[in-house]
């Protein structure tokens, strides 16, 4: 009857959003999993919170013109869905990256509410972002896009209101110029965005948060079966913000980094990924992974056309624990099943969505522990709140002080998402665990509200 119910939501959605695969795919995982708490609780379907929550409050799209280094003028599209505020603001990032589109922005929107709400923190869900590609623009290119997003982005956004801060391609500096606009624009200086600097209202620990709590959650979930981190062989897709800083935190724990990626290929680094090098290539001077390799000549380059047929090569590396942390739809069927054969005991998500629901399937079939982008990465808006929480308060905090709190709400989501598994009759599933302790926080204060 539930189940029934569930498919006919999930038809209506397929329908009215057609195209939008990402948006279908976390739509699917979300109501499938908290079937164990309608059962239980008739009030969700009984005032259709499911119906509600799958539309978002409002979605903004809007023209994006900016003028290249050539004095061309460039057209991109810039989007903002506000999801859904029961519980705080709107908050969640902005991702700029050819590949986004209304699908991908809400998905990740509607991850974002569930995430949230995990964090048990005041604040609602959202996302946005723009189909503009960073790569290969000058500084004074992104800088005149980023004003330009911001002309728009301005009117609907505030402190108490909805608070972007990055994602893909929206690190520190892009931060900078749309909040430079945005202060331009409406002569508040506030903390309208996250993910600042750290001379005007930034939070320390903001840059490593979702990698270190990417790998605090890992920490945890091994901790119920006895293991830990210590020694033990990773690899962790990607080599942006949320690949780097679990690098960091996984070596200070003696873990073994032998692989990153990035959308050229894959770094195999046997004797151990060296950060500092890491941090140069990417994070200073924006490179490909090939230069890591001229640095590293005992370290082996992967092109990203290797596997043809699918699959990646991060995937094909040995590892007892591997951290997809770069993009959705990153680790296959394919990928799944060469981790089971060379014996990888957990998938940790940094990313969002990174695992595709077949793979998903196969690795819990297989005994392969499974810890979801939506608690796992969690960290990072976690954090994110922090700075709200400091800028309100015009104060900040060291670096110890935000990592000691870091370490406790990523504790708090493992243990609310391990315990709801537990409740809901599926022990050590933590896709029902996050999922029905996420919705029901959301779902019981939109009940509260009324219906708004
Ligand atoms: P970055 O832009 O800093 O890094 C992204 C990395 O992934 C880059 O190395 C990039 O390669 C690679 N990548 C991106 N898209 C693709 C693709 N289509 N194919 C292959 N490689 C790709 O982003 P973040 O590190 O911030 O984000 C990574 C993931 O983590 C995303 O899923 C994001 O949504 C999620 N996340 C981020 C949070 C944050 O605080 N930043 C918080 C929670 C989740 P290249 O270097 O070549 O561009
Ligand atoms: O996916 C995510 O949680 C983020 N990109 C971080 C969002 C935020 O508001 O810090």
């Amino acid at each position: 009857m539930i189940y029934e119910e569930i498919k006919h939501i999930l038809k209506d959605i397929k329908e009215c959003s057609p195209g939008q695969d990402e948006f279908y795919q976390a739509t699917r995982e979300v109501l499938e999993s908290i079937v164990p708490l309608l059962e239980a609780d008739s009030r969700y379907l009984e005032q259709n919170i499911i119906k509600r929550l799958v539309v978002p409050d409002r979605t903004i799209i809007f023209r994006v013109n900016w003028v290249d280094d050539r004095g061309v003028v460039q057209t991109n599209l810039g989007y903002r869905v506000q999801f859904n505020s029961a519980i705080g603001p709107y908050k969640g990032g902005l991702r700029f990256h050819k590949s986004v589109n209304l699908g991908v922005v809400k998905f990740l929107g509607f991850e974002q509410i569930f995430k949230n709400a995990l964090t048990s923190l005041q604040i609602g869900g959202a996302k946005g972002g723009s189909n503009f590609n960073p790569k290969g623009k000058s500084d004074n290119e992104v800088m005149r896009f980023c004003q330009s997003f911001m002309n728009e982005l301005y009117k609907y956004i505030g402190k108490n209101r909805d608070v972007p801060a990055g994602d893909i391609g929206v690190g520190k500096r892009e931060i900078g110029y749309l909040f430079g606009q945005y202060k331009k624009l409406t002569g508040d200086f506030d903390g309208v965005l996250t993910g600042k600097g750290l001379n005007w209202g930034g939070s320390f620990g903001r840059k490593q948060a979702t990698g270190y709590g990417s790998v605090y959650f890992a920490q945890e979930h091994l901790g119920v079966y006895n293991n830990s981190l210590e020694g033990k062989t990773c690899v962790v897709s990607g080599s942006g913000n949320v690949a780097i800083y679990t690098i960091e935190k996984l070596q200070d724990l003696d873990a073994k980094v032998v692989a990153c990626s990035d959308s050229t290929g894959t770094i195999y680094h046997k004797n151990g990924i060296d950060l500092a090098s890491l941090k140069a290539v990417k994070e200073i001077h924006r490179e490909s992974l090939k230069s890591y390799a001229k640095i590293h000549p005992d370290s082996k380059f992967i092109d990203i056309s290797h596997y043809p047929e699918g699959g990646h090569a991060i995937w094909h590396i040995p590892c007892d624990v591997a951290f997809p942390s770069a993009t959705q739809n990153e680790l296959s069927l394919i990928d799944a099943k060469e981790l089971v054969k060379n014996g990888c005991i957990l998938v940790n998500e940094g990313a969002n969505m990174p695992t595709t629901p077949d793979a998903i399937e196969y690795l819990q079939q297989n005994g392969v522990l499974f810890s979801p982008g939506k608690a796992a990465n969690a960290g990072g808006v976690a954090t994110s709140q922090l700075e709200m929480s400091q800028n309100a308060a015009m104060t900040q905090w060291n670096f110890e002080e935000v990592d000691i709190k870091l370490h406790q709400i990523m504790k708090s989501i493992f243990k609310v998402a391990y315990e709801t598994s537990i409740e809901y009759k599926n022990r050590g599933n933590l896709i029902v665990g996050a999922n029905i302790a996420g919705f029901k926080k959301v779902a019981d204060s939109m009940i509260d509200q009324g219906a708004v």
